[in-house]
């Protein structure tokens, strides 16, 4: 083995045993490190030795994203199984458009689109699927097959000289969805953001007025996306009653699953996916829920042959052999592509369908566990109810950007906040494994002693 990669497997160690000793980590000022790092390019070269102890010190500079303070991000910890095969695959250095280069990694891609549309609720042999680099790309490719089945020109001709194409969300929806009407060349201002319920689940009824209101002003709704898993809140839109709306006015259904698509593992809590069957598309980010290292996106569709139809394209240099079956690159976004499907694949196998399932309950009951200490502490006020792996709440009079912001600072925790109601709340996000309950409980605990000590400091 080459001295780097053992010295790179002594890295990884090193970085593990820190993470699990659990000591705080505050996160490192940015100025100055670059300098401290020695991060600068300056034209000389390094030797071996120097440059590992640059790698190693600059692994100890890396917010971790795991162990027990790690709760900022719909992702955190990974699964052993899913980093051994992540780190074969950038080995394997495959790019994933043919069966010529990637082989069997092709055949798994296509097992793991298989297991998912089947997941979602699609026929066997309906549903297809490609691989993106994240979920806001999984999004784009979603909204663009809604766009060309309700303006099929728009392939060849771009959307000029025609109405409008309208997409509807949620008012609390990802930002990639305004951002890609942009990118689609639809435009962000026809996107319409739909009135939400107390729980920040989108009103179907809210969602068919503005259609119709829409086309009496001679526009045209082409698209709408229910979130299943909102960013802050974790709500799930009504999909089945939302599909109803998108049934009876010829609408694109996009559901954003990114999040929230892996409680279509768990037996019970898939239910919050009712109709998910009914989706046109559907974007999964296993990344996030599953421990799945980043990223590993998919963009599953009932129509698969739109995929092909939009994103094939005539590249005699590149397909050579084989038919396009084996060659996911000419149903792709992108022409090179890593592979992000052997990681995955290696972790549902390893799991197995219970396995999974029995991560999502774990995930759920720290989440449950969280939302009752929250309950009991009388320093701490929940905001709605917990849903997914998210629980909002405050402490009432502390601002929670300064709260999160003195966490990350001493290094005892990553959490974030988000806007609910207009007002700012902690997020907390419960989907790393390496967090315990006893965790949860400390963090609560230095998360009133913060706002004890604001609060004294006069930031209420
Ligand atoms: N793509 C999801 C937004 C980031 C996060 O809150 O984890």
């Amino acid at each position: 083995m080459s001295p780097f990669l053992r010295e790179t497997f002594a890295i990884i160690e090193a970085r593990s045993a820190r993470i699990d000793a659990d000591d705080p980590a505050p996160l490192p000022e940015p100025v100055g490190l670059s300098h401290a790092l020695s991060l600068t390019l300056d034209g000389e070269a390094t030797s071996e030795e120097a440059l590992t102890e640059l790698l190693a010190g600059i692994s100890e500079a890396t917010p971790a994203t795991g162990g027990g303070r790690f709760y900022n991000q719909l992702f955190g910890s990974l699964e052993p199984a899913a980093v051994a095969a992540e780190l074969l695959s950038v080995v394997f250095n495959s790019s994933m458009y043919t069966y010529k280069v990637a082989g069997p990694h092709v055949l798994i891609e296509a097992e793991l689109v298989r297991r998912m549309c089947e997941a979602v609720g699609y026929a066997p042999g309906e549903g297809g699927g490609a691989m993106t680099p994240g979920g806001s790309m999984a999004n784009l490719l979603g909204l663009r097959l809604g766009r060309n089945a309700i303006a099929p020109e728009s392939r060849e001709l771009g959307l000029y000289g025609r109405a409008p194409l309208l997409v509807y969300c949620s008012a609390e929806a990802h930002y990639s969805i305004a951002k890609n009407a942009g990118l689609l060349g639809m435009g962000r201002r026809y996107v319409r953001a739909i009135e939400v319920d107390g729980q920040g689940r989108m009103r179907p009824e809210a969602l068919r007025e503005a259609v119709r209101a829409d086309r009496a002003r001679g526009l045209q709704p082409a698209v709408v996306v229910a979130t299943a898993g909102t960013t802050v809140r974790g709500a799930f839109d009504p999909i089945d009653a939302i599909a109803d709306v998108c049934e009876a006015e010829g609408l694109w259904l996009h559901v954003d699953g990114a999040y929230g698509g892996t409680l279509l593992l768990h037996p019970e809590a898939r239910e919050a996916l009712q109709g998910s069957a009914r989706a046109d598309s559907f974007a999964w980010n296993p990344h996030k829920m599953m421990g799945v290292p980043l990223s590993c996106s998919f963009l599953l569709t009932r129509h698969p042959e739109a995929l092909a139809e939009d994103l094939g394209t005539a590249a005699s240099y590149l397909f050579q052999l084989h038919d396009d079956t084996l060659n996911p690159g000419t149903r792709s976004m992108q022409c090179g592509r890593r592979n992000d499907a052997f990681k995955l694949w290696a972790l549902w196998k390893h799991l197995g369908d219970a396995g999974l399932a029995e991560r999502v309950e774990r995930q759920l009951a720290l989440t449950r566990h969280a939302a009752e200490r929250i309950r009991q502490h009388p320093g701490l006020q929940l905001v709605g109810e917990p849903s997914c792996a998210n629980t909002c709440f405050e402490a009432p009079g502390v601002p929670s950007e300064e709260i999160c912001r003195v966490l990350a600072e001493r290094g005892l925790a990553m959490i974030g906040h988000g806007r609910v109601e207009g007002r700012a709340v902690l997020r907390l996000v419960t989907v790393n494994l390496d967090a315990t309950t006893e965790h949860l409980d400390r963090l609560l605990e230095d998360i009133l002693q913060v706002a004890e000590e604001l609060a004294g400091a006069g930031a209420a």
